[in-house]
């Protein structure tokens, strides 16, 4: 995990146990990053490409990439994700705080820490509710906006080191909060111990992220890309804490972005039902060993030929096609089926700092989403399915007039 001023590393043993029993299960190939948007289409300079392999650890079942591209690369400089851009997303997230403040008697006394706070968009219900916070960010643009809505915020990396230099100001959470963020840190064990030393003795961290099974299980192979370093299971997860003597005690199935889970890790070893049952269920569908996922890199090909078939057949009978969401995972989507602006004339999405730019490595440009009934075109990929009830109650116009929707995974279906 060498990386200081190197672009990217590519790692030899697993990021989580050490392991050296790592075994690649699927190559993307190369890609550019998923969300450095290009300016222009022609801007001089070429968009660096990393290699995109997904491995499994035999040692702790962690499912990875193998490619480190350097953190500074990725999230420090105009990072264009910004969480406030979906409804569903905050109702999910203020869902999330009234419970936990109703579950742990939380009140003006309790303090609440977000690493990865990003725009805001979670802390602000806290705020609201009177609690002191602290939001902890890497990317500048994000972090001023989290300012701007009273989230006090610092622009930096969540690490060890910054957990003890927060400790030695008096700082311990009763809450840490850490959405899709696990799975981004090139030090995953670093991340963790910090965690550990924040968290107040009778605290608890609560983390989301994406559930490895349902991205096997539907094929969501756009969700991998380079911010992605680690795909979750809750065998490998209870292993990772255990190793820093925190205890993962209760987990809740979550729907949001195509499958996720919700851990609930606390100091005290008091491990539930949920919890015991999903490493059981783990066991028994085989996630726990590379058998589960030898499949995956022909049914990928399979929908990436299907695809690229659809879309074809579609444009052969003189169709339009546009695209919804400049989401990180279209950009793998586009880049590995090869979809370009011969196929897809423009991209919309709500957040204005993607607007105007255009999306990495195939250049389409990418517009509000006004531009889909200045153009009406004929159909429209959905890039962010994730989003996909959001997204076509927004669009009841768009599809009122005869425009449709092609989903692509888990298999590519006209909607
Ligand atoms: O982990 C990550 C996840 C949580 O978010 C990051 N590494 C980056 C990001 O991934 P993504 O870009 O694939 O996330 P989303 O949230 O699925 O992207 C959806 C895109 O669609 C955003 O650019 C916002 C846009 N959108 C829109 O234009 N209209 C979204 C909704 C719901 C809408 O109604
Ligand atoms: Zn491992």
């Amino acid at each position: 995990m060498m990386i200081a001023g190197a672009a990217s590393v590519t790692e030899q043993v697993c990021r989580s146990c050490g392991g050296s029993h790592i075994d690649t299960f699927l190559k993307l190939g190369t890609t550019p990053l998923a969300d450095r948007l290009p300016s222009s289409i022609d801007d001089g300079e070429e968009e660096p490409v990393f290699p995109l392999n997904v491995a499994f650890c035999g040692d702790c079942s962690l499912v990875q990439i193998t490619e480190t591209v350097n953190p500074r690369i990725l999230f420090a400089d105009a990072y264009p994700y910004y969480s406030s851009f979906s409804q569903a997303l905050l109702r999910h997230s203020r869902d999330n705080v009234l419970d936990l403040i109703e579950r742990r008697g939380l009140s003006t006394g309790s303090f609440v820490i977000e690493l990865a706070s990003n725009d805001g968009y979670l802390l602000k219900n806290y705020v609201e509710a009177g609690i002191q916070v602290l939001g902890i960010d890497p990317a500048d643009g994000p972090a001023a906006a989290a300012i701007k809505v009273g989230v006090p915020t610092r622009l930096t990396f969540f690490t060890r080191e910054l957990a003890e230099s927060l400790r030695q100001e008096g700082i311990r959470a009763d809450v840490i909060h850490a959405n899709n963020v696990l799975a981004h840190v090139a030090d995953t064990n670093g991340f963790v111990s910090g965690i550990a030393r924040l968290l107040k003795d009778d605290g608890v961290a609560v983390l989301e992220a994406p559930y490895v099974e349902p991205m096997i299980d539907h094929c969501e192979f756009d969700t991998i890309y380079h911010e992605h370093l680690c795909y979750f299971s809750v065998t490998a997860l209870d292993k990772l804490f255990r190793r820093h003597g925190l205890y993962l005690n209760e987990i809740k199935h979550l729907s949001i972005h195509g499958g996720s889970i919700r851990l609930y890790v606390e100091r005290q070893e008091r491990v539930g039902e949920s919890v015991t049952n999903q490493i059981a269920h783990e066991k028994a569908r085989g996630i726990d060993s590379i058998d589960y996922y030898r499949d995956f890199s022909a049914t990928v090909d399979t929908l990436k030929v299907e695809l690229s078939a659809l879309l074809h057949r579609l444009k052969a009978t003189g169709a339009s096609i546009a695209a919804y969401g400049a989401a990180a995972k279209g950009a793998t989507l586009i880049n590995t089926v090869g979809i370009g602006r011969d196929l897809i004339d423009f991209v919309v999405d709500r957040n204005t700092h993607k607007q105007g730019k255009y999306m990495p490595g195939q250049k389409i440009p990418i517009r509000s989403t006004e531009a889909l009934l200045e153009a009406q075109p004929d159909y429209v990929l959905v890039l962010a399915w994730n989003f996909l009830d959001e997204i076509m109650a927004q669009q009841t116009e768009y599809r009122a007039r005869g425009g449709k929707f092609i989903v692509p995974v888990p298999t590519p279906r006209i909607v």
